[in-house]
């Protein structure tokens, strides 16, 4: 019996929700405690251990470490893109304050490793677009890019410093039939799905021609238990990982869902995410991921189009 303690701060939002799932079938329920800043909904949260947490408290985090001798911990507490530009100072303040809390725990030996999400967002206009290097120009131009690519600056400084095991993918956006995305820019590719299955029609934020990198959140819930698991050798960039599945526009994810889905109809009202879309990279190498902890992806559009379409029309 593996009798590893974690704790997920941020469990209640869209990956949280589906990693302590996960985590709990792989560690047992009562080993993997959840928290966050209010309760969830979801079924997974009625049953084992959760806790109301400030995600910039150090004490209440401190205090949880303590209280159930955790040893590691997967920090998904964040402001995304969209809701980060509305809220700038807000957005740094937890982005950053609720990393150092989990690095400096670390630092003090309370916590063995650390799980930091990253996101495609730290690469900005100048980076080069199409199979965007691991090592490249990184001029990110949202608050939460900005806020993503300092927490990468700092989680190598404090692997190297101080020797913390912090381990870190660099998200591409996120679909799920499970759980909603909350206040970022790639959140149309959830809701699409949703009104493709309740109006079989669908009014994009994003322009039709705007690629954006892409993953099921199933493959991207394996690469987050894959880099944990890996033996700590085999982890070597500390900064983050490029990770990626596909690459799509919305004409392109529209067109699949209308061979499911006769008749499915999609129009075009850019907004402000538009901008942050255009700002980021439309497809990822991952060759380092690849090579390093053998990550490897399963699904493509048009394997998660009928999964996300099969579950959502249940
Ligand atoms: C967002 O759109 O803000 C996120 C991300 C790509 O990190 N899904």
């Amino acid at each position: 019996m593996n009798d590893t303690k974690i704790l997920i701060i941020g469990a209640c939002g869209q990956i949280g929700s589906e990693l302590t799932l996960k985590l709990r079938e792989l560690y047992g329920t009562d080993n993997v405690i959840a928290s966050d800043i209010r309760k969830g909904e979801q079924d997974v949260f009625k049953t084992g251990p959760f806790e109301i947490v400030d995600a910039m408290n150090y004490e209440q985090i401190e205090a949880l470490v303590d209280k159930y001798q955790v040893d590691e911990v997967y920090l998904m507490a964040a402001l995304l893109s969209a809701t980060a530009e509305k809220n700038p100072a807000f957005a740094w303040d937890l982005n950053m304050n609720s990393l150092f809390h989990v690095l400096n725990l670390a630092k003090e030996g309370k916590i063995k490793k650390i799980f930091w999400p990253s996101s495609i967002a730290v690469f900005g206009p100048t980076t080069p677009k199409h199979d965007t290097p691991q090592y490249t120009v990184m001029e990110p131009s949202t608050v939460y890019g900005i806020s993503k690519q300092a927490g990468e600056r700092w989680c190598e400084y404090y692997f190297n410093k101080y020797g913390v095991d912090v381990r870190s993918i660099r998200y591409p956006g996120l679909i799920s039939w499970k759980t909603p995305p909350g206040g970022g820019t790639t959140d149309y590719a959830v809701d699409i799905y949703y009104k493709a299955v309740a109006d079989n029609k669908y009014t994009c934020f994003l322009s039709e021609n705007t690629e954006l990198p892409m993953m099921y959140m199933d493959d991207a819930i394996r690469a987050t238990v894959g880099i944990m698991q890996a033996d700590k050798e085999k982890i070597k960039i500390r900064s983050s990982y490029n990770l990626s599945a596909m690459s799509f526009t919305p004409k392109e994810i529209a067109a699949v869902i209308a061979k499911e889905k006769p008749g499915f109809e999609i129009s075009y009202e850019p907004d402000f995410r538009q901008a942050i879309a255009d700002s980021w990279p439309s497809s990822i190498n991952d060759s380092e991921a690849r090579k390093d902890w053998n990550w490897q992806h399963n699904y493509d559009l048009e394997s998660m189009t009928k999964v996300m379409l099969e579950n959502l029309m249940k």
